[in-house]
């Protein structure tokens, strides 16, 4: 008997994070400081544009892949900062990404331990393995922190990323490069800035309680 896999999406694992999940330590809600970061890249943005020739009526006839966004003042989108070091307690948040117009949205996803929800909002199948009768939302849990790809075996542009993060600090950038990590305990950490294609940075910082303490992040090559 065939066996029938039920997810939308077919997760791939493409690196590990270097990083061991923390106990949850006391919660640092109270007396915590604010992160202002602003991820930036000096090179230029990386748009594809493809031609659909299945489910144009959901994809449209073409598609514009994004793989690096860059914004005003070379502030760079769809990057995840982090304050892998801070201590405290992960929040369960719901947390869904759908496949809506044979894209995944939103194109970058943070979490922090949990279950992801999948959700498919267009009225066709986003992967060969589904029941025949598609579900409109399943259910995915990651537990240890990582980035995950998200691809779909129907349409083979579609992509999307999920980072599990071992803490409530972190932010995914706007198409303005910015990022707000609040609460944060006092204290001095590394905050890491993370890409899709153009990998990994940081930089140091000190965080005061009640403040806020910006932060510049130049992504490379
Ligand atoms: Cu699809």
């Amino acid at each position: 008997m065939r066996k029938v896999i039920g997810v939308l999406l077919a997760i791939a694992l493409v690196t590990g994070v270097a990083l061991v999940a923390h106990r949850p330590g006391p919660a640092g809600a109270q007396g915590g400081g604010t992160i202002e970061a602003t991820v930036t890249y000096a090179g230029a943005p990386v748009v594809e544009k493809l031609k659909v020739n299945k489910d144009t009526e959901k994809c449209g006839t073409e598609v514009v892949i994004e793989k690096v966004v860059v914004g005003a003042n070379k502030g760079l989108a769809n990057a995840v900062v982090s304050v892998p070091s801070a201590k405290g307690a992960a929040k369960a948040v719901k947390t869904t990404v759908d496949q809506h117009g044979c894209k995944v949205v939103p194109h970058v996803t943070a979490m922090t331990p949990g279950d992801l929800e999948l959700k498919n909002s267009d009225d066709i199948l986003h992967n060969i393995h589904t029941y025949s009768t598609a579900k409109k939302v399943m259910t995915e849990k990651f537990e240890k922190p990582e980035f995950i790809k998200l691809t779909c075996d129907v349409h083979s542009w579609m992509l999307g990323w999920v980072a599990v993060m071992p803490n409530p600090f972190f932010g995914v950038t706007d198409g303005s490069g910015n990022a707000k990590i609040e609460n944060v305990p006092p204290g001095k950490y590394t905050v890491e800035a993370w890409h899709e294609t153009l990998g990994k940075q940081t930089k140091e910082v000190e965080v005061k309680a009640g403040q806020s303490t910006k932060v510049a992040i130049e992504m490379k090559k």
